[in-house]
């Protein structure tokens, strides 16, 4: 099926550090592919890392390039379902999880509501994440935000 006239470009950050992460991300692309008015349109590798600004065992992250008619505070929704079909549970900030998926770019749009930022705040800072998005779309992505994360050790599996 072509895209939806109002399709937008979305990225989205997969992470998992509990139980089989990288299965658990793997499967995970596939949801995405298959939510209402979506297509997954790229994915990058998956990769390896040590937990930022937090404890457990060693992160599962990809980003995946979604087509989307669904207005940013839907696809928020239908992410969180796929968190809690994996699992995920909240005990405490940044704890180990099964899943998260985090929006990071909504097409060029800026949102600052109560239950949605995006871009997403903390995603410049993040190899896990700026090295993936750059794998599959290099343009999001400045030489600068690079070079400001290299002192990140991350892994390609
Ligand atoms: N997610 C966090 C905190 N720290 N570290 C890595 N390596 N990967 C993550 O996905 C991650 C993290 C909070 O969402
Ligand atoms: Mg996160
Ligand atoms: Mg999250």
């Amino acid at each position: 099926m072509p895209d939806a006239p109002s399709a937008v470009q979305a990225f989205v950050g997969l992470g998992a550090n509990l139980g089989d992460a990288q299965a658990a991300v793997q499967r995970s692309l596939q949801a995405l592919d298959r939510l209402p008015q979506t297509r997954l349109a790229a994915r990058s590798s998956l990769y390896r890392s040590a937990p930022v600004d937090a404890g457990g065992p060693d992160y599962v992250n990809a980003v995946a390039e979604l087509r989307t008619a669904l207005p940013p505070e839907a696809l928020l929704a239908e992410l969180q379902r796929l968190e809690q079909a994996e699992g995920r549970e909240r005990p405490y900030r940044n704890a180990p999880r099964t899943l998260d998926l985090d929006l990071l770019l909504y097409g060029d749009a800026q949102i600052a509501t109560p239950a949605l930022t995006v871009p997403h705040p903390r995603m410049a800072a993040r190899a896990f994440v700026l090295l993936p998005l750059a794998e599959i779309a290099p343009q999001r992505v400045t030489p600068g935000q690079l070079r400001a994360v290299a002192d990140q050790a991350i892994q390609r599996i």
